[in-house]
Formats: structure tokens, C-alpha cells, sequence
């Protein structure tokens, strides 16, 4: 049952905490090279994290966003008392099988169940990971293969040169001695997720990375990962468009380190007219940079919250919801309205739960 109060969307991110990056070269040069590189380590620090402006909170994209297609709070018709105009055409309205509700924009019908969340004792503080040449040196990678390199997505040839953004918004877990990302936890997958609550349908970009594996979730299903042990998963900046309904939607994303050194960055970016993102070329077109609202950059000082061993964890097919005051689990099922094909939404089907 889809709830209203489920609209109410808690303010789960906080400020940054400023963090003061501490030249780590000499460090890394007693300790040795990160892992996958053997060409040193990244050089001055070039952190620039205070740059960044990210006015994006945890709540709802503002629907009057020029430029893309959810304003469906536009203006109410005014009724004329004296002289009842007929009711104006409601258009198409959806029709939904026994335990599915219509979301709000009429555009699918979902399911959705909630059971608790599992709190499994361990919290893992967020910190800046440290940053690494190799980091996102080949720049953005598109779904349909298509590579754009720049000092934006990530462009380098050697320990010179930092930038990109896996080491504008890397992260991995604190070391509690060190107060800096350690390497831990090692073989764990942690991460977070991102709760949409849409007036609207729409299309997102998200962009994934991580030092040694990355996986993206939408509505408790695996979307996209990248699980080969190779420096694909930290080389590139993984792009990724998502069809969303209205509605609730829960990205997750999560990093896995296989060994030493760590870091792991996310982005999401929308909304974007629905179907607007149907290739790589639209994708590069398409704002990301100014249409940002989940980074995990934004994170450092907070906790990561979606774990195995740590964090929350929830039943295969649900999805940590933030949405909620408490972190719960949900399972969303979302399918077409019934006499609608509508094939350019891909199921979010989390499964049987
Ligand atoms: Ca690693």
C-alpha cells in the first residue's frame, strides 16, 4: 500500500563536515602504492571538495525545475460557481490488479511492502578517500559503450594530474586511529541509497565507481555492477540512465574492497524528461553536472547505511528506505497500468518477496 506519509521525506543529509585534507603523500610512500597501481602515489593532494556546491538536499527535486518534464503542480482551474463547466478531461486513468495502487501521476501501478530493518551493530563513519591519479583517468563510460574524457568525468596520464569525479566525491570508511579512509572493510559491500519520491516520472543519471567493485540498485533491483577484479571499476566513472515512475523510488549503491586501499563515489542526477536519456549521445547532452542531488561526496561525517556486516541490511528484493523517520526495509514492485504495454519502462520488479 502506498502510503502518504510516505511523502514526507526525513532530512537524512546533514552539511558536510569540512574536512582539512592532510597531505598523505609521505604516508603513502611508507606504507606503499595504492593497489593496481605500481606508478606512485597521487601526488600533492588536490582535494577540492570545498569547491563544490551541492544545493541539493535529500528532499523531493523541486518539480518547477525548468527544462524537464514534472510540474505536474501546476496551476489548479479555477471553477466557475455560477456556471459548472463540464469536468475537465481527466485523461487516461489507470486501472490497477488487486494489490496495486495507481502512483501518483497515474503512469504505473506499484506494490510496495515494508518490514523493519536490520541494524547490524556496526557503523562506519564516512571520510574523504584519498584521491589517486588512476582515479577516473579514462573519464565517463555510457551504457552503450561510448568513453568521454575530460577533466570533469576524469583525464590523466600520469601522478601529475588529479581530477574526476571519483576523486571529487571518493569515500570509504574512517579509521578510527587515523581519522582518515582506511581500508576497511575489507570484502564488504557498503554503500547507501537514495530515496526519490516523485510527482512525475522521469529519467536519472547516476554515475558509480569504486576501488575494487560497484553495484547500483533500483527499487531492490541490481541495475548495473561492475564486479571484475580490474581497474575498470576506479578508471572509469560508470554512467547509467534510470527510467523512474512516480512515486517512490530507492537507489542504492554500494563499493566493495577486495584489497588495500580503498575509495568509492556515487552520484545521481535529475530528474530528466521521461525517455530523454535513450542513448549515450543523449546522456552527454543531458546537465548532469547542474542536476545533481545525491553525491557521496556530501556524505563525509556521516554513516554509510546500506552494509552486509555493518549498517542496515534488508531481505533480498527490498530496499533500505530512507524516505521513512527510521530506516526500513521496502519491497516496490512497479508494472504497467492494466491494458498498457508500456514497454520503455523496465520492470523494477525486486522479485517475490
Ligand atoms: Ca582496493
Amino acid at each position: 500500500m502506498f502510503s502518504q506519509k510516505l511523502k514526507q521525506i526525513a532530512p537524512i543529509h546533514q552539511s558536510p563536515t569540512p574536512m582539512i585534507c592532510v597531505p598523505v603523500c609521505a604516508f603513502l610512500l611508507l606504507i606503499g602504492c595504492p593497489d593496481e597501481t605500481a606508478t606512485g602515489p597521487a601526488g600533492p593532494s588536490s582535494d577540492t571538495d570545498a569547491g563544490l556546491i551541492f544545493q541539493q538536499s535529500n528532499n523531493t527535486p523541486p518539480s518547477t525545475d525548468a527544462g524537464h518534464a514534472i510540474q505536474d503542480n501546476g496551476e489548479t482551474p479555477v471553477a466557475d460557481a455560477g456556471n459548472p463547466a463540464p469536468d475537465p478531461d481527466p485523461g487516461p486513468q489507470c486501472t490497477c490488479p488487486d494489490g496495486y495502487d495507481p502512483t501518483p501521476a497515474d503512469d504505473a501501478c506499484t506494490k510496495t511492502i515494508t518490514v523493519a530493518a536490520t541494524n547490524e551493530g556496526t557503523s562506519y563513519e564516512v571520510c574523504d578517500a584519498q584521491d589517486n591519479w588512476v582515479y577516473g583517468k579514462f573519464g565517463a563510460q555510457y551504457p552503450g559503450g561510448t568513453k568521454v574524457r575530460n577533466e570533469y568525468w576524469g583525464e590523466s596520464d600520469g601522478p601529475g594530474t588529479v581530477n574526476g569525479r571519483l576523486n571529487e566525491v571518493g569515500i570509504w570508511a574512517c579509521n578510527e586511529n587515523t581519522g582518515q579512509a582506511g581500508y576497511d572493510p575489507v570484502g564488504e559491500w557498503i554503500g547507501f541509497a537514495h530515496c526519490l519520491n516523485l510527482d512525475g516520472k522521469g529519467d536519472y543519471l547516476v554515475g558509480i565507481a569504486g576501488d575494487n567493485q560497484v553495484r547500483l540498485k533500483l527499487n531492490g533491483e541490481t541495475v548495473f555492477e561492475y564486479l571484475e577484479n580490474n581497474t575498470a571499476a576506479f578508471n572509469y566513472w560508470w554512467i547509467s540512465a534510470l527510467h523512474v515512475n512516480s512515486g517512490m523510488n530507492i537507489i542504492e549503491m554500494q563499493g566493495y574492497n577486495a584489497h588495500s586501499v580503498a575509495s568509492f563515489g556515487a552520484e545521481i542526477a535529475g530528474p530528466f524528461p521521461f525517455n530523454s536519456l535513450e542513448n549515450d549521445e543523449a546522456m552527454i547532452a543531458a546537465n548532469y553536472e547542474d542536476k545533481i542531488v545525491f553525491s557521496t561526496g556530501v556524505m563525509v561525517g556521516q554513516s554509510f547505511d546500506v552494509g552486509e556486516d555493518s549498517g542496515w541490511t534488508c531481505p533480498d528484493g527490498y530496499a533500505l528506505n530512507r524516505c521513512l523517520p527510521e530506516p526500513e526495509c521496502t519491497y516496490i514492485d512497479v508494472i504497467p497500468c492494466v491494458g498498457e504495454s508500456d514497454v520503455s519502462t523496465p520492470a523494477t520488479d525486486g522479485g517475490t518477496p
